[in-house]
């Protein structure tokens, strides 16, 4: 390397340090399943098993503070609760609005992969467009519109996106929740809420659900060959779809009430993923 120039940060490398700094911190070799919670779902990964390990993210490379209030920026490692597998929940997620470009932003999905990850579930706070969708509703997302305009994707990297929520996972979510409804996620850069004529042009364009997270971390999941399942919380209306104006309050204030049936909704679903339990305890 020249002494002249900066060390030219490989983020796949950057993901390799962290997930060596996860595994040395936390005494866990490797993961298998990871979870990003998003707005609404920080206390939805306390059901899933014991805590053996847990962190502040920023002890760790690559992980920025968080930037927004009801983001926890902290890691866990968690032993699944009736199965041999070891969850890693990233309570830290970086969005794109941030500024710091799109590395930051898959950063723990990357670290995930690089952990030994093979399913990855992201979870997330978003409006809806269906108005029976009443705020505090989960909603398995189908498929995704990345209206971003950014890619963590480097060079003539071409990625299958067919089933980039894979059917097969939302079938067990299902299981857990039969009444679970699908969705279209679309991906916005933020940070503003969609003006009502915005969201009309994501409802024209297929889109059910809309954010500002989740579709950029889910295609880093599928560079990585990740199997992804995606989880909404729709807590409020999309604009113009509600005549009320959109308050980061009562945003957060819907999570809280739904706390209690998407906790079990995750940590049901992430047990039936993990698989049964192993023949012999630990
Ligand atoms: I929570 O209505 C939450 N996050 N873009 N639009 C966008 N992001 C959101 C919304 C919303 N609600």
């Amino acid at each position: 390397m020249s002494e002249i120039s900066a060390p030219s940060p490989d983020p796949y490398q950057l993901a390799r340090d962290a997930a060596a700094a996860i595994a040395e911190a936390s005494g866990v070799a490797s993961h298998d399943i990871a979870l990003v919670l998003g707005s609404g779902w920080a206390g939805a990964a306390d059901l899933l098993g014991e805590t053996v390990w847990q962190a502040d993210a920023t002890t760790i490379p690559g992980f920025r503070a968080p930037a927004v209030a009801g983001h926890v920026g902290t890691l866990r490692s968690v032993r699944v609760e009736g199965t041999g597998a070891r969850a890693l929940v990233l309570g830290a997620r970086t969005h794109l609005y941030e500024g710091a470009g799109v590395d930051p932003v898959v950063h723990g999905v990357r670290t995930a992969a690089a952990a030994g990850v093979r399913t990855m579930v992201l979870t997330n706070g978003c409006g809806g467009l269906d108005p029976e969708w009443s705020p505090g509703t989960p909603v398995l997302i189908a498929d995704q519109i990345n209206f971003t305009g950014a890619t963590p994707l480097r060079g003539a990297t071409f990625v299958d996106m067919t089933d980039v929520y894979t059917p097969a996972l939302r079938d067990i979510a299902r299981e857990v929740d039969s009444s679970l409804d699908e969705g279209v996620y679309m991906q916005f850069h933020g940070p503003t809420y969609e003006t009502p004529a915005e969201v009309k042009m994501a409802g024209a364009m297929g889109a059910t659900l809309v954010g500002m997270s989740t579709a950029l971390e889910a295609v880093a999941a599928r560079e990585a060959g990740m199997d992804v399942l995606g989880i909404s919380l729709v807590t409020n209306l999309a604009a113009g779809i509600s005549p009320e104006p959109l308050d980061h309050a009562e945003v957060l204030q819907a999570g809280r009430d739904a706390g209690p049936r998407i906790s079990r909704l995750l940590a049901e679903t992430v047990r039936r993923l993990a698989g049964p339990a192993p023949e012999s305890g630990r």
